[in-house]
């Protein structure tokens, strides 16, 4: 048993990994009824990465889900009558009906951001995201997966370095499962281990079976904490199997079949109910019940969708614009003094460490009192050098345009100084 999971969060992760495989099962079937608008994207084989990394975060963090991170909705507290009324287009979606597939969030209570693109555009979003809750004193972290297709775009790598810049605290999960659609691995990347990536930003990075959901979850719990405590952003390559075509329209014939059968034997579901039958976790009766439970909510959620109307056509220019609905105001969660001149002023100077000379290189200009030890040779095949975080800071006050800031503000300062600092 792992030490760090109770018996029942052992159960739990078999209940959001069954309920995610049966509802993807679900979702075929109607698509071969014709009754799905969209594409289903089935993540047969990578439901421990969606539900062990997902289920690394608190309710204050924040995600924003892939094509294939069902399951993380689930962890999240979305319900399968959300993702069935999505992928039907049914007026009782999240979208009411606007979207055919998982293309929503929640930003209020769920802390989800909907996907904008599956090919690594939600990594800057993300680390805004990140960064912003460190900004307003939300201690969160934020949370992304990304495809080994995804990771060769140019947003993922501008991306990773901005997170690696700012030291923001974003969990990037990438999910190598052997296939961008039906390009292998290999034949975009020249590197084995897509980790590897993140040397090149100077950021850690961590390698897992993706098909042990314990080694997932405890390995994403280990990146958040790292994140929580301020070192910056984790990567983490979880190495898994893509069980089924890019969309349900792809047969998959370019995968070899001995593949698919390797792959199948390390099957992630089968594996952890193994394990939990190994370490009396559960017992038969147990896993019965349980899958009952998946089997009739899934029914009811099922039904609930089928029974649901298409959007009315009039409804397609209605949530369009804003008109009103949404108050954009920011939720401070920290001291005002801390976001306030002189705790958030920063020196208009930067030090550059040796004056960015070769390796090895006096600094030209260094004050002859600083008697530094002697600079190590050039050593032409040593790691990339992680950078020092620089430390945490705020790098700017409340913005005027913040109401609180100004109600709390023309409070303090009578209101001729203020116009004094406009001028
Ligand atoms: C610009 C663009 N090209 C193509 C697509 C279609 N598309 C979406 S995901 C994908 C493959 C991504 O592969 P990978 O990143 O490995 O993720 P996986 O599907 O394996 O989970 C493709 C071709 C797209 N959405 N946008
Ligand atoms: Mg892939």
């Amino acid at each position: 048993m792992s030490n760090e999971l109770t018996r029942e969060q052992h159960i739990e992760l078999y209940y959001y990994m069954q309920l995610n495989r049966r509802l993807e099962e679900r979702l075929g079937r109607l698509f071969r009824q014709n009754k799905i608008v969209g594409g289903v994207y089935s993540s047969l084989g990578q439901e421990a990465i969606s539900v062990g990394t997902a289920y690394a975060l608190e309710p204050r963090d924040w995600l924003a889900p892939m094509i294939r991170n069902i399951g993380a909705l689930l962890v999240k507290g979305f319900r399968p009558r959300d993702i069935f009324t999505q992928h039907m287009a049914r007026a009782t979606s999240p979208t009411h009906g606007k979207d055919g597939t998982s293309h929503f969030g929640d930003l209020k209570v769920r802390h989800v951001v909907s996907p904008i693109s599956m090919l690594g555009d939600l990594i800057p979003v993300m680390t805004g995201v990140a960064m912003a809750g460190r900004y307003l004193g939300h201690n969160i972290v934020a949370m992304t997966w990304i495809g080994d297709g995804g990771s060769s775009t140019g947003a993922f790598h501008e991306g990773l370095n901005l997170a690696a810049t700012q030291r923001a605290p974003l969990v990037l999960v990438l999910e190598n499962n052997q296939w961008a659609y039906s390009t292998p691995v290999a034949r975009q990347v020249p590197l084995r281990d897509l980790a590897d990536r993140a040397r090149a930003y100077g950021i850690s990075s961590r390698i897992v079976d993706g098909n042990d959901v314990l080694s997932v979850h405890q390995c994403a719990k280990q990146a958040v904490a790292e994140c929580r405590a301020g070192r910056g952003p984790v990567l983490i390559e979880v190495k898994t199997m893509r069980m089924q075509g890019h969309a349900q329209h792809d047969p998959a014939g370019y995968v070899p079949k001995e593949m698919f059968a390797f792959w199948k034997e390390r099957d992630p579901l089968v594996r952890f109910e193994t394990y939990l039958t190994e370490h009396h976790l559960w017992d038969p009766a147990k896993k019965e019940e349980i899958d009952a439970r998946i089997e009739s909510e899934l029914d009811a959620d099922q039904k609930f969708a089928e029974d649901s109307p298409m959007p009315s056509p009039e409804t397609a220019e209605q949530g369009v614009y804003c008109e009103g609905c949404h108050a954009v105001e920011a939720e401070w969660h920290r001291p005002k003094q801390e976001v306030m001149p002189p705790a958030a002023s920063a020196e208009a100077v930067w030090k550059v460490k040796d004056f960015g000379a070769l390796r090895g290189e006096k600094p030209p200009a260094a004050p002859p009192a600083a008697k530094e030890p002697a600079p190590k040779p050039a050593a032409p095949q040593a790691k990339p050098e992680i950078s020092e975080a620089p430390p945490l800071r705020v790098p700017f006050g409340r913005g005027p345009k913040d109401r609180a800031f100004r109600e709390s503000h023309e409070e303090k300062h009578p209101r001729h100084k203020s116009k004094k600092r406009r001028r």
